[in-house]
């Protein structure tokens, strides 16, 4: 089965308090209600996508919460809760727990260092993790320890400078085929993939997110969605312009995997 078909997902709605969501550069404040708009089209995404979606109430106290693909790992054999690399959001991982123990009967750990989700890269032959601001040594090291005990090989790799996540830079297309930047693409870490290159100024649109038969594309990345649509992709264009003021993406909203019981 690939491992981009997803029955179930969890998102979390955004707070009024997204507005003092984490940035790298302030490009001015999300507005709460824009947020909104945008996280209930991808929502409904998702559900037109064939997902069952449980969504979890607003979390004021966390403005960054909403990004549930941070403090936790899910895979169809059971999740790993992670400690966050930013501060103000090590607290989202006991948030979310009682969410995620509800579906998983088998919920991993993280016992020490700092890993975000969003440095985490699920391709079907191993797992590679980001070293970065918010994903140190020790959390990869025992991230890769964690993983192993669901069964999955893992690799550690470095996300460039310039983007907060490794996947900031890159999305898996469907089992063979990478979108990424072309400083990404350089590094050679995709060698053994097809590799598809965001167009020239569009490094911003390399977070798709392939969900069953669709991928989700952001709509500012004109000239990389003409190329994916020419080879054939089922586009799925996401307004993300108030989101990427606080350098969130698609893969970033949700948490994703296939529930074995529900078929
Ligand atoms: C943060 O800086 O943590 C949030 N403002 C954005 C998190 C985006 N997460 C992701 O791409 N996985």
């Amino acid at each position: 089965m690939s491992i981009s078909r997803f029955n179930r997902a969890i998102v979390r709605e955004p707070g009024r308090s997204v507005v003092d969501g984490l940035r790298f550069e302030d490009r001015g404040a999300p507005s709460y209600e824009s947020v909104r708009e945008e996280h209930s089209a991808y929502t409904e995404a998702l559900r037109s996508a064939g997902v069952d979606v449980t969504m979890l109430p607003p979390l004021e106290a966390f403005p960054d919460s909403m990004f549930v693909e941070d403090p936790a790992l899910v895979f169809s054999e059971g999740a790993i809760l992670l400690r966050p690399g930013a501060p103000t959001r090590i607290g989202e991982a006991d948030e979310l727990a009682p969410a995620i123990r509800n579906h998983f009967e088998l919920v991993i750990e993280l016992p020490l260092g700092f890993a975000d989700g969003g440095d985490v890269l699920v391709t079907p032959d191993l797992v590679m993790i980001g070293l970065s601001e918010r994903t140190d040594r020790a959390g990869a090291e025992q991230l890769a320890a964690s993983l192993l005990q669901l069964g999955r090989e893992s690799r550690i790799v470095v996300t460039p400078d310039d983007v907060l996540h490794l996947k900031s830079a890159c999305s898996l297309l469907d089992d063979e085929t990478m979108l990424c930047t072309p400083s990404l693409a350089e590094t050679g870490i995709f060698d053994s993939f097809r590799c598809i290159i965001t167009a020239d100024g569009e490094s911003g649109s390399a977070n798709a997110l392939r969900v069953n038969d669709v991928l989700f594309v952001d709509t500012t990345g004109v000239k990389t969605n003409d190329q994916l649509d020419r080879l054939g992709y089922q586009l799925v264009p996401l307004e993300t312009s108030e989101i990427s003021k606080i350098d969130a993406g698609l893969s970033c909203m949700s948490l994703r995997w296939f529930d074995l019981a529900s078929g």
